[in-house]
C-alpha cells in the first residue's frame, strides 16, 4: 500500500510520452497496486503512471458508483491502445487529479474498442461506453502527454492553467512562512 504524489499542472512532466512495458514484472505489478492507492485516496475515478511521474503506459480506472452501493471494480490496463472508436461523439465534463478544482466539457467519441495487456501480461481487448470509454480515452491522452485542458479553447485553457500555476506559488510562499500563533 502506498499512496504515491500527483503532480499538478503545470508540470513539464505532464507533458512527457510514456515509453511503453516491455515485460509485465512484480515491480509493475506493484505500481498499478500502488497507483489504485493512490486513486482510491484522492479519491478519483481514473489515475494515469504520468500523473505520478512514472514514464510508463500504466493506467488505472474505476467507474464504479459506490456512493451508490456498487461495489468496486478496479481496472489495470498496461500499454493501453485505442483500436476502434465511434463516429458518434459525445460531451462529458471532465476533471482530473492534475487540474483540481476544474471541470470541462470534453466531446470525445462515445464508444471505443481498447486493447491493452493484463497484470499477467495477455492481451486483452475492452469494449467501452459511456463514463468508461471517456476516461479510458482521457487516461490514455495522459500517456500521450495530453491533458483534457488541451481540449479547449486556448482561452479557457490558458486561464486555467494560469490559477494553477499561482495557487502553486502561493503555496511555496505560504510553507516558507509557518504560522506559529
Ligand atoms: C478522469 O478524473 C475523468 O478536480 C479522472 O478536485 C474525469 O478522477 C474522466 C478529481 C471525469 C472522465 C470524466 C478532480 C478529484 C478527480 C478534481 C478524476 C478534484 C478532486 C478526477
Ligand atoms: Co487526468
Amino acid at each position: 500500500m502506498a499512496v504515491l504524489k500527483i503532480l499538478v499542472a503545470p508540470d513539464p512532466r505532464l507533458k512527457v510520452v510514456a515509453e511503453p512495458v516491455l515485460q509485465v514484472t512484480d515491480a509493475i505489478r506493484q505500481t498499478l497496486n500502488d497507483m489504485l492507492d493512490t486513486m482510491y485516496a484522492a479519491p478519483g475515478i481514473g489515475l494515469a503512471a504520468t500523473q505520478v511521474g512514472i514514464n510508463k503506459r500504466l493506467v488505472v480506472i474505476d467507474v464504479a458508483n459506490t456512493e451508490a452501493g456498487e461495489a468496486p471494480r478496479p481496472l489495470k490496463f498496461i500499454n493501453p491502445e485505442v483500436v476502434a472508436c465511434s463516429n458518434t461523439m459525445n460531451s462529458y465534463p471532465e476533471g482530473c487529479l492534475s487540474v483540481p478544482g476544474f471541470y470541462e466539457d470534453v466531446e470525445r467519441p462515445e464508444s471505443c474498442t481498447v486493447r491493452y495487456l493484463d497484470e499477467n501480461g495477455t492481451p486483452q481487448q475492452l469494449q467501452a461506453t459511456g463514463l468508461l470509454a471517456t476516461c479510458i480515452q482521457h487516461e490514455i491522452d495522459h500517456l500521450n502527454g495530453v491533458l483534457f485542458v488541451d481540449h479547449l479553447s486556448r482561452m479557457k485553457k490558458s486561464m486555467i492553467v494560469k490559477k494553477l500555476d499561482k495557487a502553486k506559488k502561493q503555496q511555496r510562499l505560504s510553507v516558507s512562512y509557518p504560522v506559529v500563533d
